[in-house]
């Protein structure tokens, strides 16, 4: 039985600076996930703090910050039948260098070195994270 579900997407600091929100966005929609909202944001540590709250007492957690509030993100809200992991598949794995070829990580970024691995995007990773996550945002 289909069953709709909904999840976060970030388009990171880095996607929107590198001017790659079309081409992120391009490959969501035309993998056939229906965009339900859309916004930009300057994201604000109290946000990230929420968002990322099992990674707060990371070593690299204050990267993370610098890097989410180094300029605005695109957050969205999509949604579709197993749109969690579909978009999970999309993004390729955490680090860009090793990502497969055909992820969005992995055809468009590189771990660059700096204290948080810039990667693009952010997708929820579970119902649960997807509600706590678009409370965040939206
Ligand atoms: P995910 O984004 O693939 O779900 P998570 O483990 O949830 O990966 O980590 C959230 C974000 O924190 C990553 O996307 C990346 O930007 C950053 N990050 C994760 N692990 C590390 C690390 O070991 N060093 C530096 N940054 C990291
Ligand atoms: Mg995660």
């Amino acid at each position: 039985m289909s069953e709709k579900q909904t999840t976060l997407v970030l388009i990171k600091p880095d996607g929107v600076r590198r001017g790659l929100v079309g081409q992120i966005l391009a490959r969501i929609e035309t993998k056939g996930y229906l965009l339900d909202d859309i916004r930009m944001v300057q994201a604000s540590e109290e946000q990230l703090a929420t968002h990322y709250h099992e990674l707060v007492n990371k070593p690299f957690y204050p990267g993370i910050v610098r890097y989410m509030t180094s300029g605005p993100l695109v957050a969205l809200r999509v949604s579709g039948h197993r749109v969690i992991e579909g978009v999970r598949a999309l993004s390729g794995a955490t680090d860009p260098t090793t990502a497969a070829a055909g992820t969005i990580r992995g055809d468009y970024g590189y771990d660059t070195g700096s204290d948080a691995i810039e990667n693009l995007i952010h997708s929820s990773d579970s119902p649960q994270s997807a509600e706590h996550e678009l409370a965040v945002w939206f």
